[in-house]
């Protein structure tokens, strides 16, 4: 498939083109026929082959040219040529969040400023000062933003961690010598961001397995290879561990690296009292002899454990709980029947109605609410009452067409910077499900922020608060909130907060979630899907919900319709 390499390509000379201020026109082509070939089912290949480019929307003579000479020769001279004139690590300027196209032109132009480094230098000096429209704000901005982004590249976010370790595991699964295989480390206990990724292999040779290891195509850089343990970085940078085990020892050993650390401290010391020693070999009694190794289970249970989940290994509680047999029953991917926060062609989503639920009707769900954005949120396109009233009609249509499974008709509405909603009431009672959101005005104080979300529960209306505290990963941090009152408000008023799934948010957070169940309040796990593809980040959200103990009861839409809205009325 060329189409990721194409897409690729015209993304870079957009954004080539958006730091040397060319035709805004231009650049929304070169990006817009970058989504579009992303999104294509079949090879662009094909549609060269048979001179049929041009039929792709968006696809004129010029860029029909231009693919044609990326799929010849891997490269396009347009690009190669805006390259030289702007250098990469200007382009990397961008990254920074409050660094646009204009500013890192004007820093490169005026100041020669050709990297992120020699930005924070320019920065600190006072060099920046000189240039018109910089002021010491703005500079305290770049700086903080420049720190936000050295954060997001020591660890990464659940996607890119689950998506290098899939590929990996199923290809050392192939190898006859492996004998069973899974990602370890925070990795496998869901958590929000991973350092690195770990896998362990059991296997009688483990020489041949390690050396498949380090072969691997996604292989950069070997960083060791020992007789248990291998490193290696992938050509994305990111380092990946794989240790490997005689099969006698792997349950103890999965236990061992999947930690978390504070939770395998908590273990040993449990073992020491109880008399015992544990390690990633298994535990031993006084005299040395094996109590368990081969499962996780038999790990456990000779500490007198239940067994825990992974999500739920990190000190915070889980051990007493085993102790006592009363583990919560975490809720599974299989429970969640729907997603309730999905966006379409209607406003800034890229697939159609139809799509979305067939989509979501193929993943086994029962339905699907598809939240466009509403009136005042134009950088989203969002829906006026003409558009409304169109995409009701379709929903009824497409409807008719979907057996054993229902499209409910939402909408994500704009909470404003006093707490208001931006449609009136007669359109809002016509939702089947309104998630309020806040998407402007983050700077607002702690109090402020509070009473707009509390403002939002308090409307009748509103079923679900989106996203409750605005992160954005890497670049944007949750707002601060007083989430005792939140909590108080939204059960008293029924209101659920959102888990949102998306791996760049995942907003609330594991232990706000926590807090979340243990003050009653109603959640709902959310994708946010701007497209299809977008449905399977539930596993995430999911696995966020597991960290927060959460069980299949705490959860809306768990809910078969009928009863999921009888019980988000208010
Ligand atoms: P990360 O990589 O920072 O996202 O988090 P982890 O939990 O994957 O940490 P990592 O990769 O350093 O180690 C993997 C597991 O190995 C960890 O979860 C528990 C275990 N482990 C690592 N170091 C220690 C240690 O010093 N003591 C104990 N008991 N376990 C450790
Ligand atoms: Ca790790």
């Amino acid at each position: 498939m060329k189409n990721q390499e194409v897409s690729a390509i015209f993304r870079g000379i957009a954004e080539l083109l958006e730091i040397k201020g060319d035709n805004p026109f231009r650049i929304r082509a070169y990006l817009r026929a970058a989504e579009t070939i992303e999104g294509l089912e079949k090879d662009i290949q094909d549609y060269a082959a048979g001179e049929r480019l041009e039929e792709i929307p968006g696809i004129g003579v010029d860029l029909a040219n231009k693919i044609k000479e990326i799929i010849a020769t891997g490269k396009c001279k347009y690009y190669e040529e805006l390259k030289k004139l702007v250098p990469d690590t200007v382009v990397s300027m961008l990254e920074i969040p409050s660094v646009g196209p204009k500013t890192a032109n004007l820093f490169f132009k005026e100041l020669k400023i050709r990297s992120v480094d020699e930005l924070k230098n320019a920065a600190k000096s006072g060099r920046l000062l000189t240039l018109p429209g910089i002021k010491q704000k703005t500079i305290e901005n770049i700086l903080k933003g420049i720190e936000l982004l050295k954060k997001g590249k020591e660890r990464m976010d659940l996607l890119t961690a689950t998506t290098v370790a899939e590929v990996i595991v199923l290809e050392l699964r192939r190898l006859r010598d492996v004998q069973i295989i899974s990602a370890a480390g925070s990795l496998r206990r869901m958590k929000e961001r991973v350092r690195d990724i770990d896998i362990l292999a059991a296997t009688k040779n483990p020489k041949k397995v390690s050396d498949a290891f380090i072969n691997l195509p996604h292989v950069k850089r070997v960083l060791a290879c020992g007789e248990t343990k291998s490193s290696i970085l992938t050509k994305d940078d990111v380092q990946v561990d794989l240790r490997v085990i005689d099969p006698k020892s792997y349950g103890a050993a999965l236990v061992y690296f999947t930690g978390s650390k504070n939770h395998n401290i908590a273990l040993r010391s449990r073992a020491i009292k109880m008399g015992c020693k544990i390690n990633e070999y298994g535990v031993f009694n006084k005299k040395g002899l094996c109590l368990a190794s081969k499962t996780e289970e038999e790990v456990y249970r000779s500490l007198r454990l239940d067994l825990i989940e992974p999500e739920m290994r990190e000190d915070t509680g889980e051990i007493e709980a085993a102790s006592k047999h009363i583990l919560p029953k975490l809720i599974e991917i299989k429970d969640i029947l729907g997603d309730l926060h999905a966006h379409t062609s209607y406003s800034d989503g890229k697939d159609t109605v139809e799509a979305m639920s067939q989509a979501a009707a193929s993943l086994g769900y029962d339905y699907i609410c598809l939240t466009d954005h509403s009136v005042s949120l134009k950088v989203a396109n969002g829906l006026d009452t003409a558009r409304l009233k169109k995409k009701r009609h379709e929903l009824e249509s497409v409807n008719k067409k979907l057996k054993n499974f229902r499209i409910l008709f939402g909408s994500e509405v704009e909470i404003d910077s006093d707490g208001y909603i931006d449609y009136k009431n007669d359109i809002l009672s016509g939702f089947d499900v309104v998630i309020a959101a806040i998407h402007s005005g983050f700077k607002q104080s702690r109090k402020q922020l509070t009473k707009r979300i509390v403002r939002a529960c308090q409307n009748k209306h509103v079923h679900i608060i989106a996203h409750p505290t605005g992160k954005l990963w890497p670049t944007r941090e949750p707002y601060d909130v007083d989430f005792k009152e939140i909590f108080k408000v939204a059960r008293e008023t029924n209101t659920a907060l959102e888990i949102n799934a998306h791996p760049y948010r995942l907003d609330l957070s594991d232990t706000a979630s926590r807090l979340a169940k243990e003050n009653k309040v109603p959640l709902a796990i959310n994708t946010d899907s701007h497209a299809t593809s977008h449905l399977a980040y539930m596993k995430f959200g999911v696995g966020l919900a597991r960290r927060a103990w959460l069980e299949k009861d705490d959860v809306l839409n768990t809910l078969e319709l009928d009863a999921l809205l009888k019980a988000i009325k208010k």
